[in-house]
């Protein structure tokens, strides 16, 4: 093809004739794809064939053409416009428009409860100086495991329920959907020397038969210190802190002796249920308190294994459950009410 501005010009006499005798949607499409289609588009053929030319044509041309396709551009907007326009008037002149309704509501979402009550608490934990830090959800078998102390035939395994994911390596089971935030704590050691001040938000997965105080899919907050001097006293300080500025000083929580490899000594957070006051009740399956966490002091060994002098440091954990947190803030009897997915419950926050 051998062209010249004029071509150019010739291409735009026809393209705005064109348009303007386009008159309706469908029509315009078909505009469009004649001029600017990305195979077979008259303008864009013109463009791409600048490759082969001159130097001096392709100035000449490249510069008009290019200025024809910011015009026609420009002229199909205009064109659409003027059309919608049209197509409104007709509508509001033929009454299929009533502009005395009033307008529809905006229907405004919401953070979801348990969002809400993970907002809070790493609120209340950023505050005293820990960084949040994430950790991933499919998770190895090691960080899950054997980094915090429970080989492949430690009983304590059977108190995480395991979602093993079947993709193995090395032809073993090595990956899991994270049981606990507790794998974040060995990563984090990993890579940072004491002193370290963190919480780690995220989902863990358990194979468990549902019930109201347990999910197969659940909120962690984990919560690592290892520094010089730490004791049990801090992790109860912390932890007290962060439950006072969530539920007011009233709220009771409590320490009991509990066992997780990775601690020493461990212990159990618990907190008087909301729903009876401590009586008992089906919430707290009648026992007066609620179990939210495991926490205890970091264990020497992984101290050791991460590299960090266990004579110097010290360090304490503990890992929350934010479900059973939320169901105390807002008085949520059942934890299944938080994933049905029903508006009628998800709206009343
Ligand atoms: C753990 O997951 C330990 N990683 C906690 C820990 C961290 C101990 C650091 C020591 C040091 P546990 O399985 O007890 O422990 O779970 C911790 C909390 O998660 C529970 O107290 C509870 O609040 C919540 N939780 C556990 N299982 C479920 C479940 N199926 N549904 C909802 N919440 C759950």
């Amino acid at each position: 093809m051998d062209l010249m501005p004029d071509d150019v010009l010739q291409l735009r006499g026809e393209a705005l004739d064109a348009l303007t005798a386009a008159g309706d949607d469908g029509a315009l499409d078909a505009w469009h794809v004649t001029y600017f289609g990305r195979k077979d588009g008259r303008l864009t053929a013109i463009l791409r064939g600048l490759a082969a030319r001159s130097i001096d044509e392709r100035k000449s041309i490249g510069a008009a053409a290019n200025a024809l396709k910011t015009e026609l551009e420009a002229a199909y907007d205009a064109r659409r416009d003027e059309l919608r326009a049209a197509a409104v008037r007709r509508a509001l002149e033929g009454g299929a428009i009533d502009v005395t309704l009033p307008p529809r509501p905006h229907t405004r979402g919401g953070l979801h409860p348990v969002t809400q009550t993970l907002r809070r608490i790493l609120a209340a934990f950023t505050s005293m100086g820990f960084s949040v830090v994430e950790g991933p959800e499919v998770e190895l078998d090691y960080y899950n495991f054997e980094a915090l102390r429970i080989p492949a035939d430690h009983p304590a395994r059977d108190m995480w329920d395991t979602l093993w994911v079947d993709a193995p390596l090395d032809g073993q089971r090595a990956l899991l959907m994270r049981t606990h935030t507790s794998p974040a704590q060995i990563r984090t050691m990993e890579q940072q020397a004491p002193p370290i001040r963190i919480v780690v938000p995220g989902r863990a997965y358990r194979f468990e038969a549902t019930d109201t105080t347990h999910e197969w899919m659940m909120t962690q907050v984990e919560v690592l210190a290892v520094d010089e001097g730490l004791t049990l006293a801090h992790l109860k300080g912390t932890l007290l802190g962060v439950m006072q500025r969530l539920f007011g000083s009233g709220r009771r929580i409590r320490l009991q002796c509990s066992y997780f490899p990775f601690v020493e000594p461990g212990a159990e957070v618990q907190m008087d249920c909301f729903n009876c006051a401590g009586a008992g009740c089906a919430t707290c399956h009648q026992t007066g308190w609620i179990e939210m966490g495991g926490a205890g002091m970091v264990h020497p060994e992984i101290l050791e294994n991460m590299g960090i002098d266990s004579n110097r440091y010290t360090g304490f954990a503990a890992g929350m459950g934010i479900e059973r947190l939320a169901m105390q803030l807002y008085g949520v009897p059942d934890m299944r009410f938080f994933y049905q997915n029903d508006l009628r419950m998800l709206r009343q926050f």
